[in-house]
């Protein structure tokens, strides 16, 4: 309101023209107001055609898709630079977080200029929906992504692996031209909000400077990979035993294909071939149990809901079931890739997945079903906190309910396993564990070090595939089975990269779901190996680790750590406290051998 003129006081000195009034705390209280409420109008919006999009993919549901990802982009770089008006504002804290996270919270910002929005998703929905119905021929076969994986799993053949290698590879070079351009928008969209480039705004969402969070990487790193190397070291031997020095040399890198998976980022698959020979033989297989006990999709993602609603939280509801993808359609193109989602901001959660019944699911669905009971914990928030405390927590959420979920005595507990072998099993469980979780760091590390690259312009298209190589060598020790065409775009056969889902996530979920375990087990009174404790059915750790959850977003990440393990950062000690046994015992293996490549 303004005061009328009979009580307006005369002005002692004449009016200065035309400064437009600073704007105040009360203001920014309601653009917050209203921001969220837009947002989160839009963003189920958006969600819905996307999950449509998703598990239907056409021509149409393409064009719906980057139609509505366009507006919903546009209205979050609007907003983020109208929030720039309160920069100098004394606004509450919570207010001064949330104008924040607006910012922080676009993965890939447009520039606000007339098409940009509209190119760079278009751009977006072609590359991930090129990636997902990516195909290729291989003895007469036409082979998904799936079949694919299954052959890397399973065979041993090193001439069959080769193929299938790069086989896949062949889909990524045509989306080179459309990933150069995205960079191209999306960095001129950073640098309108204020950041040097896209990267640089991926590097600020964790409550601490940009420059220092990319130092917490490294010096993350260093704390682990001697034990990488220690690992490394050990299953090159084992490999070059079962395959011959022409195949795979006993010293230099590891050729990539020989490792069980498409990016070779873990090994599990492979445990058969890296086995102790003397020392104890796994007394079980998960993917064998699963199948004895017939397990199916279903049963699996039941059995994963019960280990989440033993620590007292409440089940999935009932539309989990009826609206989820939880095998891969048999006559419509979708993605495949896994992932989490909750609709509506609420309760409709859903995972779409296209589940096989084998140990790699079983953790898949653990780490997936951790995914919507974060998003359930955090539904009271308001919408600039529902996230989690950082993007790695919320994916160590599953993956910390799954190290419990795959410990023999919880299979006991559930029936797939008969007895509980005792400690004779301990280096081959952490050896099957550290094949999955300590070969994944490098990989971890290494996808958004080379988009780091890209986004700052130090790595060109002309250079995308010889840098990602150079990566792949120095962080993993692997080469690729023979030399790459020069066509060859090999990052885009990585589905975050033509996804443009940042990575780092990752790296730092492989530190804190060792944290969690850590603080978790040591709450439940466990005195034993960290990788023998499982949680299941403590409804004490079950509350405090939902107390944390239920934060989401609104503290910085330290405290959201703190509030679950006393701790107040990143701590990779507790990776060496769960594998300390497994190290020692590859010391021993490795004392002949010449480590590193
Ligand atoms: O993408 C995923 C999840 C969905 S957030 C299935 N993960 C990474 C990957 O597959 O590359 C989980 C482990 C790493
Ligand atoms: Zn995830």
């Amino acid at each position: 309101t303004t005061p009328s003129a009979s009580t307006a006081p005369t002005p002692a000195t004449p009016a200065t023209p035309a400064a437009p009034a600073a704007p105040t705390a009360a203001e920014a209280n309601a653009f917050i107001a209203d921001t969220e409420k837009q947002l989160a109008e839009m963003s189920e919006y958006a969600s819905r055609v996307s999950w449509v999009r998703n598990t239907y993919i056409t021509f149409d549901t393409m064009w719906l898709e980057s139609d509505v990802n366009a507006k919903y982009t546009e209205m979050g770089v609007k907003l983020a630079k109208e929030a720039a008006r309160f920069n100098d504002v004394d606004v509450d804290p919570v207010v001064r977080r949330k104008l924040n996270l607006l910012k922080l919270g676009l993965v890939a910002p447009a520039p606000d200029k007339p098409g940009a929005a509209d190119e760079l998703a278009q751009i977006t929905t072609r590359m991930d929906s090129t990636y997902a119905t990516g195909k290729f021929q291989y003895q007469g076969k036409t082979l998904t992504l799936n079949d694919a994986e299954d052959i890397l799993a399973s065979s041993r053949d090193p001439n069959t692996t080769k193929a299938v290698y790069e086989g896949w590879r062949t889909i990524s070079p045509v989306m080179k031209p459309d990933y150069a351009r995205m960079v191209e928008i999306t960095n001129e969209g950073s640098r309108d909000l204020g950041y040097k480039d896209t990267g640089a705004l991926w590097r600020s969402g964790y409550d601490m400077d940009a420059d220092a969070f990319a130092a917490e990487t490294d010096r993350l790193w260093a704390q682990v990979e001697p034990f990488y190397r220690n690992l490394h070291c050990y299953v090159r031997a084992r490999l070059n035993e079962k395959y011959g020095d022409k195949v795979q040399p006993r010293t230099g890198p590891i050729r990539a294909d020989l490792l069980g998976n498409m990016w070779s980022q873990q090994w599990g698959n492979i445990y058969d071939v890296v086995a102790p020979k003397q020392g104890g033989k796994s007394a079980y297989s998960l993917d064998n149990l699963l199948v004895k006990a017939k397990y199916d999709p279903v049963k699996m993602v039941k059995t994963g809901e019960g280990f989440y609603t033993s620590l007292g939280l409440a089940p999935l509801p009932q539309t989990f079931w009826e609206r989820s993808q939880i095998t891969r359609p048999r006559d419509r193109e979708v993605v495949c890739h896994a992932s989490a989602w909750n609709l509506d901001n609420k309760d409709d959660v859903r995972i779409k997945m296209c589940t096989k019944v084998n140990a790699e699911d079983f953790a898949t669905i653990h780490h997936e079903l951790g995914h919507n009971f974060y998003q359930r914990a955090y539904k009271d928030q308001p919408f600039l906190f529902k996230n989690g405390a950082n993007d790695g927590f919320h994916e160590a959420i599953g993956d910390f309910i799954g190290l419990s979920a795959t410990t023999p005595e919880y299979l006991v507990q559930i029936g797939l396993l008969d007895k509980a072998p005792g400690t004779s099993e301990d280096i081959p469980f952490l050896l099957k564990t550290a094949l999955d979780k300590i070969a994944f760091l490098p990989f971890g590390l290494m996808v958004d070090r080379w988009r780091w690259g890209v986004f700052d312009g130090e790595i060109t298209p002309d250079n995308y595939n010889p840098a990602w190589n150079a990566m792949m060598l120095k962080y993993q020790g692997l080469v690729p089975p023979g030399p790459r065409p020069a066509d060859a775009f090999d990052p885009g056969a990585k589905y975050h990269v033509p996804g443009n889902v940042p990575y780092t996530r990752y790296f730092l979920s492989h530190i804190y779901q060792f944290q969690f375990q850590r603080a978790a087990c040591k709450q439940a009174g466990w005195t034993g190996p960290l990788h023998r404790c499982s949680i299941y059915g403590n409804k004490e750790v079950g509350a405090r680790f939902n107390a944390m959850m239920e934060m989401g977003q609104s503290q910085p990440w330290q405290d959201a750590m703190a509030a679950f393990t006393g701790e107040h950062g990143n701590d990779a000690s507790a990776v060496a406290d769960y594998f300390a046994p497994l190290n020692v015992w590859l010391t021993e293996q490795n004392k002949n051998e010449k480590c590193g490549w």
